[in-house]
């Protein structure tokens, strides 16, 4: 669908990871786009699961829900291609709710007009009298207007947050989330849905040619045979994931960046209650 891509661009920060695969965001993320006259605190949520199959997965539905329980504007971000109807789940709980609704169709670029123009039209009538934007986010087409109208739509009401703040999470979050998306990159199959990390280092240190931030982190997996494919032949997987990862975390913190990369089994994580605290899913 693109909720990630557009978060980004409708904050002007890359903030949301993203990549080609399904399931990508699991947390409900913040970007708060602040200006003189206003304050939005956009949630990215993960794309809803229709059959969860474990406990992460519930997780990861519960964060669509309490984000429709604090939400101003709903929107709903959706393509040209997902199959709409009445009996859409999202579009039910959409029509139940009283907050107003912008529809996105996103990726708009890689249709034509007319596609665009039956979409809009289905969309009318699922959701009759909300409004409607067709958007690339990949682009940046039609995001403008999107904004302007998220902005003529937003209540009257207090700052939550200081002007420059763009996020309600620590930097080792996303440094955590440039790992892990690093890994649905370069993994395949179910190595990138066994995958968790934790940051357990993130010091300022000193090297020979000037400052350096050290990083450790610890990617778990559910068993041995999916470690040895994330180590790969003598490391060099791991290796790869590393230097890609530290790639991007040094572009993000505009610091060099010394990264360690450690894999541990975890058994049945996805399940178990204490991991999923541990790793922020649950309280
Ligand atoms: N062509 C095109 N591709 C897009 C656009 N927006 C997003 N994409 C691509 O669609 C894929 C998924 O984008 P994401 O932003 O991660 O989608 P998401 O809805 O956040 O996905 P999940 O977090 O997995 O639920 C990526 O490969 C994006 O580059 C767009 O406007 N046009
Ligand atoms: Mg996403």
């Amino acid at each position: 669908m693109g909720k990630s891509t557009l978060l980004n661009a409708l904050v002007g920060e890359k903030m949301s990871i993203i990549t080609a695969k399904p399931q990508t965001t699991r947390h409900r993320i913040i970007g708060i786009l602040s200006s003189e006259a206003f304050q939005i605190v956009f949630s990215d949520t993960p794309g809803f699961i229709d059959d969860p199959a474990y406990r992460m997965q519930q997780m990861m539905n519960s964060f669509i829900s309490s984000s429709f329980d604090d939400a101003d504007i709903i929107l709903f971000v959706t393509d040209p291609y997902e199959p709409l109807d009445a009996e859409h789940h999202l579009i039910k709980r959409i029509r139940e709710h009283e907050s107003p609704v912008i529809a996105v169709i996103n990726k708009t670029d890689l249709v034509s007009e007319e596609e665009i123009a039956s979409r809009v039209e289905l969309l009318r009538q699922l959701l009759p009298g909300q409004s409607i934007h067709a958007v690339s986010a990949l682009k940046g087409t039609g995001v403008e207007a999107l904004l302007a109208d998220i902005i003529s739509n937003l209540p009257e009401g207090p700052v939550f947050y200081p002007k420059d703040q763009l996020t309600d999470r620590p930097e080792r979050f996303f440094v955590s989330e440039i790992i892990r998306g690093k890994i649905m990159e370069l993994y395949h199959e179910e190595i990138p849905y066994s995958c968790e990390i934790t940051i357990d280092q993130f010091s300022e240190g000193e090297s020979k040619s000037g400052p350096i931030t050290r990083i450790s982190a610890i990617i778990y997996t559910l068993d041995e045979r999916k470690k040895t494919i994330l180590l790969g032949k003598g490391g060099s997987a791991i290796k790869q994931l590393g230097m890609a990862s530290r790639k991007e975390i040094e572009a993000f913190l505009d610091k060099r960046v010394f990264l360690e990369l450690n894999v541990k089994v975890k058994d049945n994580w996805r399940n178990d209650e204490s991991a999923l605290k541990n790793f922020g899913y649950l309280n």
